[in-house]
């Protein structure tokens, strides 16, 4: 997975958020699918209590058939997940190309991701997926949010699992998800530029529209 060959790719290529509960990962998804015609699967549509990681894993692999870009929906945030998720798409993906969007999670900015996080979470918590704000106390909310940050793993990319990604995009979970949005489009599009050759690049207009309705968006499952 070269350089010379991410020029010309233009399908395997799974985008894997590394991020915590409230940046935005399945907006900046949503999006993404709606500019771009993606696959997008959310772990939390996996409904299965055993094999989790490998069903979500398989529903990736199988919708690289029909896409040439899917986005594995979950928080990533742990080694042995994006290992996981390496390794299980890659046995039947031969030429599976794995790019990291990752929301910085530096230590010395947790009391302000904390508060961008929440007020995202407990201000829109019905759309939201795993927290369903209407029916479980913001302290809930919280210790489980806080539960992600700890376990946090940032990527390393010198040693393995993180050196199988083909590119890192790092992305700021404090700034607004149209912001994120630009630059890993932006990104995206430097490292594979073949991917977008035979489309218009959005405008900022689509991306704005994009934004919204990835923001209109409602989860059709809710888990308790
Ligand atoms: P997550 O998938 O990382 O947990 P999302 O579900 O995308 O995060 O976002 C959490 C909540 O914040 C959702 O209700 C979403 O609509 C909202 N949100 C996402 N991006 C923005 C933004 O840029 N400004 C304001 N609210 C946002």
């Amino acid at each position: 997975n070269g350089e010379v060959d991410a020029k010309h790719a233009t399908r395997n290529i799974i985008i894997v958020p590394v991020a915590t509960i409230g940046c935005g990962k399945t907006t900046v998804g949503l999006a993404l699918v709606k500019l771009f015609g993606w696959g997008h699967f959310q772990n939390d549509n996996v409904t299965a209590k055993k094999g989790r990681p490998q069903i979500f894993a398989d529903t990736i692999s199988a919708l690289l058939a029909t896409n040439p870009v899917v986005i594995a929906d979950r928080n990533n945030h742990q080694k042995r997940e994006r290992e996981q998720l390496m390794n299980d798409v890659s046995r039947t993906v031969y030429d599976a190309r794995f790019v990291a969007m990752q929301y910085v999670h530096d230590r010395f900015n947790y009391d302000n991701i904390r508060q961008a996080t929440r007020e995202r979470v407990l201000s829109r918590g019905d759309n939201h997926q795993t927290i369903q704000a209407g029916s479980k106390g913001s302290d809930e909310i919280i210790e489980i949010m806080e539960g992600f940050m700890y376990r946090f793993q940032p990527i390393d990319a010198q040693h393995s699992p993180d050196d199988n990604f083909d590119l890192v995009i790092d992305i700021d979970p404090l700034v607004d998800s149209r912001e994120n949005l630009e630059v890993v489009i932006e990104k995206l599009h430097n490292h594979y530029p073949t991917l977008f050759e035979n489309q218009e690049m959005p405008t900022d207009e689509d991306l704005d529209a994009a934004i919204e309705f990835a923001m209109n968006y409602k989860p059709d499952l809710k888990i308790d």
